[in-house]
């Protein structure tokens, strides 16, 4: 590639996976920016305007490495792309011929290119595909199942068209996706309210008309008291609810007594201020949207306080309504045809899966599991014995609580695979690592997005990879090809894309103008007489027939959070808008804008402790074992309750020099945190676990 040109591709320093442009120069990138064709209209966040440093640097793993020590020592042979790819499809047969392919596990990170991953775990017959999500967004996905029938995915927030927003749990403007930032910026421009309900004033706090700081744990009690005025008042959507809302009468007992005095108490909120809310949103219904979370494995009720978001818009009618939460569409809806899927190359297994989804948890959406649960069948060999673990994109050491507690239920495992494009925990403590290139010098499949213009989109390679590392389809198309499984061989990604096209009507040529196909010209919604939900009463369901089956109440009694124990405060984590989860961390000029985290405590509780601003702590565990150390930020803009830390630092990994040693690392504030979900969600409550500061001894 010599000379200059300009690829259009996805970025991938984040999950949300904005449409770029890359300027290449001479075979290297040299620039990229949002891709001026789409809603980013050229812009960036910083992590994005990041990715040229990460293909720079070295310290990745730059080539395949077999563990030569023991697992976690660091001890490793260098290997070929024919050795490691030989060496693991050995093991895979072995394993696969001792125990079937139902002893394989896979985890990723989900998102739009999971499609390939599917095929070839499919392909091994087994069922037990898994991502990340049960340290994400699970609860906010089921209680969305609850309530619409359909998946979160499924409806779209039209920030552009709200009149009031409410973020619940949800720093928009710093845990970003850059058009969804720059969506709700709009909004607020044509006069869209917003109400910022969270634990400590954020960034997006700061430009909110309402702030309500709430007690860590008690936003149920908020959003019933919400309910409760709602359907106390009259100011509900009548003919809306009449319509499309099933047993109104159930929530209106269920909450008779959640007055908002009573989550005052609870909350910490005034109760007019809570009466004002529910009146404010009112008036500016149906063009309301109350999110209902992203990050939402925090508490054993976070469930429920999810399924109160999506209750709330219920009753305002906003569910389906332009400015609320309209359907998203698909290829079909615009009358268009999807892609041709390469999971359907394989038939689905009829095997049960090992993390009991779908058969021991009915209620649970069977996709992606919860990959929590399938480590217990490494342990139990319960339903059947686990042997092989792929772990692909994804960190489980770093995203889940009690690596200690992790690592012990691997032992079973007779092989740990990473692929991985940065060094992480699990790749670490891999038998194996499969460096992946980073998405700037590799190709994705094409995948499909719906909304209210649904398309299709694609990454092209921008670059050849600077260091030893491949392609996704380039290891899965590799290992399929050793193992037999002739139907995911394929040698160049041309064949799949086209295979990929086959119904739709659409060549590769049409990406070349914006780097994306929209499948329709202008943004479709929906007539109200045309909503039917996919539950089974076709309506939203305040009592979700499933949940009752599997055992769970739908309409669950508020249980106040304890309260931290004397001298002790509750763990809470979140974003910064510099850093994604734990993996940009040791991205050179992003540690060089942010290298470390502090621990934010509330200004009473640091005068009571003695602790002055900024000065350097050890944060403790409940069993009293100390994490790291941390300095104060001492700030009113915090709940007393919390001790609050932006999630990803404190590595311990020799191979990453600039992020090692760096802060604390909330996840290892949390034992015996693998046993601990929300059991009618399914998201694991990672808030539900109480720390202790103590001033650190100065270094030696
Ligand atoms: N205690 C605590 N635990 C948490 C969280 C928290 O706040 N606190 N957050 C939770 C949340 S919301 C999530 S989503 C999970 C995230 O945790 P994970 O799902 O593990 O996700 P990442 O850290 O984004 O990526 C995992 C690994 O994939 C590699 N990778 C490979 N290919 C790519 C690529 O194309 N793009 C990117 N971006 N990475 C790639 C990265 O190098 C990294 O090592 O952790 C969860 N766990
Ligand atoms: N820059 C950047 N952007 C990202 C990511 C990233 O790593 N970096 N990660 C992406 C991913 S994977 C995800 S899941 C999303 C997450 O997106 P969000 O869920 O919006 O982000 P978080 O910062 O995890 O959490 C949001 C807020 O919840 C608050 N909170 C904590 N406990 C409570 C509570 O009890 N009640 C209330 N009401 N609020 C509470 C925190 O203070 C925090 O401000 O961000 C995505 N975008
Ligand atoms: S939000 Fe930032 S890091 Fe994430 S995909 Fe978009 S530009 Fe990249
Ligand atoms: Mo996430």
């Amino acid at each position: 590639m010599a000379g200059r040109q300009q690829v259009y591709s996805v970025c991938g320093m984040c999950s949300v996976r904005c449409p770029i442009v890359v300027e290449v120069e001479d075979g290297k990138a040299v620039r990229i920016e949002g891709n001026p064709k789409s809603p980013l209209k050229g812009s960036l966040c910083a992590r994005g305007a990041a990715g040229i440093a990460l293909e720079m640097d070295t310290e990745r793993p730059q080539r395949p490495l077999i563990r030569v020590g023991e697992r976690g020592e660091g001890k490793w042979r260098e290997a070929s792309w024919d050795e490691a790819l030989d060496y693991v499809a050995g093991k895979l047969k072995d394993i696969t011929a001792a125990h079937g392919g139902r002893s394989v596990l896979f985890s990723d990170r989900g998102g739009p290119f999971v499609d390939l991953h599917q095929a070839f775990v499919r392909g091994l017959g087994s069922p037990n595909y898994c991502n990340h999500d049960s340290a994400c967004a699970r609860n906010v996905q089921h209680a969305a199942k609850s309530v619409m029938g359909i998946g979160r995915k499924e409806v779209v927030y039209d920030y552009r068209n709200c009149k009031h927003l409410v973020l619940q749990t949800r720093n928009i403007l710093e845990a970003i996706n850059v058009a969804e930032a720059n969506a709700v910026l709009d909004g607020m421009e044509k006069g869209c309210k917003l109400s910022v309900v969270d634990i400590r004033a954020t960034y997006t706090a700061g430009k909110a008309d309402n702030f309500y700081m709430v007690r860590p744990g008690s936003d149920l009690a908020f959003n019933l008291a919400v309910i409760h005025v709602l359907i106390n008042e009259g100011l509900y959507n009548k003919p809306y609810v009449e319509a499309h809302v099933q047993d109104l009468d159930a929530l209106a007992q269920h909450v008779a007594t959640c007055t908002p005095q009573w989550a005052e108490g609870e909350t910490g909120v005034p109760a007019a201020a809570i009466t004002a809310l529910a009146r404010q949103l009112a008036e500016a219904a149906p063009n309301v949207i109350w999110h209902p979370g992203w990050m939402v494995a925090r508490y054993d009720d976070s469930f429920h306080v999810c399924r109160t978001a999506y209750i709330i818009n219920a009753l305002l009618g906003s569910i389906g309504a332009k400015g609320g939460l309209p359907i998203a569409n698909k290829p079909g809806d615009v009358g268009r045809k999807g892609l041709k899927k390469l999971v359907d190359l394989y038939p689905a297994p009829e095997e049960k899966r090992a993390d009991g989804v779908g058969w021991r948890h009915t209620q649970f959406d069977g996709g992606p599991g919860l990959i929590n649960l399938a480590y217990d069948a490494i342990v139990t060999g319960d339903p059947y014995p686990v042997k092989a673990y792929i772990c692909y994109r994804h960190d489980p050491l770093m995203a889940m609580p009690d690596a200690e507690a992790m690592k012990r239920k691997w032992e079973g495992l007779d092989l740990l695979v990473s692929v991985t494009f940065s060094w992480s925990d699990t790749a670490w403590h891999s038998d194996v690592v499969l460096p992946l290139s980073t998405y700037l010098s590799r190709e994705s499949i094409i995948a499909s997005k719906g909304g209210l213009k649904p398309q299709f989109f694609v990454r092209k390679r921008a670059m050849q990879p600077t260091l030893d590392t491949k392609a996704d389809w380039e290891i899965l198309c590799g290992l399929a090809k050793r193992l037999g499984m002739d139907k995911l061989v394929f040698d160049r990604i041309e064949d799949i894309w086209e295979y990929q096209l086959q119904p739709t009507g659409v060549t590769m040529a049409d990406f070349d103008a914006k780097g994306f196909v929209e499948l329709c010209d202008a943004p479709k919604y929906r007539e109200d007489a045309e909503l039917k939900f996919s539950t089974s009463s076709g309506k939203l369901e305040m009592i979700s027939p499933k949940w009752t089956k599997a055992g769970e109440p739908s309409l669950r009694p508020y249980a106040a959070p304890p309260a931290p124990p004397q001298g002790m405060f509750r763990i809470a984590f979140g974003r910064t808008a510099l850093h994604t989860q734990g993996h940009t961390v040791n991205n050179p000029l992003l540690a060089e804008q942010m290298p470390t985290n502090v621990a934010w405590i509330n200004t009473a509780r640091a005068a009571e402790l003695g602790i002055a601003d900024g000065e350097m702590l050890e944060v403790l565990d409940a069993r009293g074992t100390a994490a790291g150390r941390i300095r104060a930020f001492v700030t009113d803009f915090v709940h007393p309750e919390a001790l609050f830390m932006v999630h990803g630092f404190g590595h311990r990994l020799p191979v990453e020099s600039r992020a090692r040693g760096k802060g604390v690392a909330d996840q290892e504030l949390m034992p015996g945190g693998l046993e601990r979900y929300d059991r009618a969600g399914g998201g694991i409550s990672m808030q539900e676990h109480f720390v202790a500061v103590r001033k650190a001894a100065a270094r030696a």
